[in-house]
């Protein structure tokens, strides 16, 4: 452990990376005793290895766990196939009752179609897609909780591409626990809020995972990829400086933006097309949706 110039053998490691993951989950009230908690798993390595250290962490603390894997239809590579493959080894491998979804069998279209009509970034359509559906599954399924993947590099970097930007909602919006906003909507967490990158791929080649290496045709389009060598060689020269800027931001500039610049959370409602939390009459989804099925004559 660099920041702690802590030298670790495999087996302490383990102990140390799953001790950091109680630990978020407790620091922010993840998950409670009971609750269903259902993990989005990609097939790679962090959502994978998150399923791995829950599945370790339900038995101490009593909750309930299954995974969800959405296929998208992403043909390139083989990506989605290969997805849904890899996800469903991982948890048959841990033990984990297993969904998978397709989405073009549930809203009519795929990734790939929709990027074809829509005029929007794929990783942009792909965020809305799957935060959408995972809610939609999710609460379906009657689950209290939606865990997924997130690393504390990938909330570095959306920070930094939203303090660029000065995006004040994005930046609000960024949370290591989504309160539910409705009635059935399960609420949304992120245990690896704290955790790098590079200690969960340790963690899950230790552990002997299976997962996918970097696969998606359309990853290097996501905007917020241009800052990641910038980030990691920031934390290369000053170890820890990745962990004291998310922790930063949660502690004093969240609340500082929430009070001090008096900027208000929308409250949300249901939508009136498929009743999940909108922000408007009917949500970006559903209005994404009409737009794409159109574009592609069917609807
Ligand atoms: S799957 Fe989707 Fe990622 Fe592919 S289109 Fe972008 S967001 S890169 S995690
Ligand atoms: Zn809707």
């Amino acid at each position: 452990m660099r920041q702690a110039n802590l030298p670790l053998c495999k087996e302490h490691f383990v102990s140390w990376f799953e001790r950091r993951v109680e630990r978020t989950v407790r620091r922010y009230k993840m998950i409670a005793p009971g609750d269903k908690v259902l993990v989005a798993v990609s097939g790679g390595k962090d959502s994978l290895a998150l399923l791995c250290a829950l599945r370790r962490l339900s038995e101490r603390m009593g909750f309930e766990l299954a995974a969800l894997t959405l296929d998208l239809g992403i043909k390139g590579n083989s990506y989605s196939d290969e997805s849904v493959k890899m996800a469903r080894g991982g948890a048959k491998a841990l033990g984990v009752e297993h969904y998978v979804v397709s989405i073009e069998e549930r809203y009519g279209f795929t990734l790939d179609e929709a990027v074809e009509v829509a005029r929007r970034p794929p990783c942009s359509l792909c965020g809305l897609l799957k935060r959408y559906a995972l809610t939609d599954v999710a609460r379906e399924l009657g689950f209290d909780v939606l865990a997924t993947g997130h690393t504390l590099d990938d909330v570095a970097r959306f920070l930094l591409a939203s303090y660029l930007s000065a995006s004040i909602q994005e930046l609000i919006r960024l949370t290591p626990v989504s309160p539910s906003e409705l009635p059935g909507v399960p609420r949304r967490v992120k245990p690896f809020y704290e955790s790098l990158e590079e200690h969960i791929e340790l963690y899950a080649n230790i552990m002997g995972l299976k997962y996918m290496r970097d696969g998606c045709p359309y990853a290097r389009t996501a905007p917020t990829d241009r800052f990641r060598s910038f980030l990691d060689q920031v934390e290369a020269e000053s170890p820890g400086m990745k962990h004291m800027m998310v922790r930063g931001y949660v502690k004093h500039i969240r609340p500082a933006l929430i009070s001090g610049l008096g900027t208000k959370i929308k409250p949300a409602r249901p939508c009136s097309k498929c009743g999940l939390p909108s922000s408007g009459e009917v949500c970006s989804f559903c209005r994404l949706r009409s737009r794409i099925l159109r574009a592609l004559g069917k609807a």
